[in-house]
């Protein structure tokens, strides 16, 4: 056997991902340190061996090849007394290299997508990078559905490849077992390999003291709306803002468990309502003041909330209506219910829904919508209203024709079903054979 060489440092991932493979085949080797902050990579004698810069960078005995995958199969091409680290089997070797090119996709730039302005800096991370590390988490998961190991029964180059990445990336942000079962299960299985503390549990020291020194926080990017989707106040924020055609993160506040309550929410909103709308670092709370900020501020046109003083002052007292009257029929007998477990619905509550329905009935009169002819955010508000109140009271079509089929004209809505339908359908399920009318 020729003489061995691998450059690089321990804090490199794919460095790791070559000395796990390394020391799995057991081979002799010497490892040269290239310091990459003091720009060792870029020294000519290291981009005659390595044009790229990159590291880990192999010597076979003077034959040179760069890229942590292209050097794993060929190691273990050469050097494995058996295949099983890269099986010869067409599609067992498939799969090995479909988790490989995950690995130098996604999840590698996933993962440097938060290092990177670690390393340059910043401190303030965007949350939705964040999301994307528990996307790549839970595909991992996935990965592991029948299988001990990433590509199978045993460990392959693509495990070694994944944990390198991953002890970077759990830094950062745990694996939660409860919702990742298998993937954390895989960790504790892969730290038990008896190379792996030598190739990469025990070089790891530098990159965690690195993240712990940067004492960085997460930011909102964006719109960020807070809320449940059972919520029909939430349900009229989520009208507008796909009418509005409104990129925004949705951010579940889970009010039966009481996260409306913690301190990190009330900061936010001490009134503890959802929705709440975090514009860029404004927060607004109360959806009828959310939607006509978001229109004020977003639309084209201003067809939704019109600036017209007569046309506006209509739309306004819709909303006031929703807000003062039809929405506090609702809240009136769900807040006791999810609160106090009250289960009766005395007749002045199922009365102040029947006025509600009468009252929308009459203000729709000829009008396909709720203030005239055009859409506002009056019908998002009092549909949000309308179509959760059946939860109590149904809807009588031959009562109230019109409000039926305003409701059913709003259904048409491309964003309806995706905004509103779904979750006043999980309110209603969820809560109309819990209560009792008297
Ligand atoms: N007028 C407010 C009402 C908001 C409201 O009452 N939301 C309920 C959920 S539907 C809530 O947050 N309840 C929790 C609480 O008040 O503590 C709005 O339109 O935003």
């Amino acid at each position: 056997m020729g003489k061995l060489t691998l450059y690089g440092i321990d804090g490199s991932p794919p460095v790791r991902s070559v000395l796990l493979t390394l020391n799995a085949l057991d081979v002799e080797f010497e490892y040269k340190i290239v310091n990459l902050m003091t720009g060792d990579h870029l020294k000519p004698e290291y981009l005659k061996i390595n044009p790229l810069h990159t590291v880990p960078t192999l010597d076979d005995d003077g034959f040179y090849i760069n890229d942590s995958h292209a050097i794993n199969a060929y190691l273990v091409s050469k050097y494995g007394k058996d295949d099983s680290l890269y099986p010869k089997d067409l599609q067992k070797r498939a799969i090995v290299d479909q988790r490989l090119h995950y690995d130098s996709s996604v999840l590698s730039s996933t993962g440097r997508a938060i290092i990177g302005p670690l390393r340059e800096g910043k401190t303030e991370i965007p949350k939705a990078k964040f999301d994307a590390l528990e996307e790549v988490y839970k595909t991992l998961d996935l990965f592991l559905e029948s299988n001990d190991y990433l590509a199978g029964k045993g460990p392959t180059i693509a495990d070694f490849h994944i944990i390198a990445v991953l002890s970077t990336a759990v830094l950062l942000q745990d694996v939660d077992s409860t919702k990742f079962p298998k993937l954390a299960a895989w960790i504790e299985r892969i730290k038990k390999l008896p190379y792996f503390e030598e190739a990469n549990g025990s070089r790891m020291a530098q990159v965690a003291a690195f993240i712990k020194s940067k004492k960085f926080t997460i930011i909102m990017s964006g719109i960020v709306l807070y809320g449940m989707n059972i919520s029909p106040p939430v349900r009229s924020c989520q009208l507008t803002l796909k009418a509005l055609e409104l990129e925004y993160e949705f951010e579940e506040v889970d009010l039966l468990a009481g996260d409306h309550r913690k301190e990190e929410f009330l900061k936010k909103n001490p009134q503890h309502t959802i929705p709440l709308l975090d514009d860029n670092g404004v927060l607004v709370w109360d959806s009828h003041a959310i939607v006509c900020y978001l229109v004020g501020k977003y639309a084209k046109t201003d067809e939704l909330y019109p600036k017209d003083l007569v046309k506006r002052a209509r739309v306004d007292q819709r909303l006031y209506f929703d807000a003062s009257a039809l929405f506090m029929a609702l809240r009136n007998i769900c807040a006791p219910y999810f609160y106090n477990n009250v289960t009766e619905i005395t007749r002045e509550k199922s009365d102040n829904i029947r006025d509600g329905y009468g009252h929308l009935e009459t203000f729709l009169g000829d009008n396909p919508y709720i203030t005239g002819d055009t859409l506002t955010v009056a019908d998002f508000c009092c549909a949000a209203t309308a179509s959760s109140l059946p939860a109590f009271l149904p809807l009588e079509a031959e009562k109230y024709p019109k409000v039926t089929a305003w409701l059913e004209r709003l259904q048409e809505l491309p964003y309806y079903e995706e905004a509103n339908g779904v979750g006043a359908k999980k309110y209603v399920d969820m809560l109309k054979d819990q209560l009792t009318l008297l």
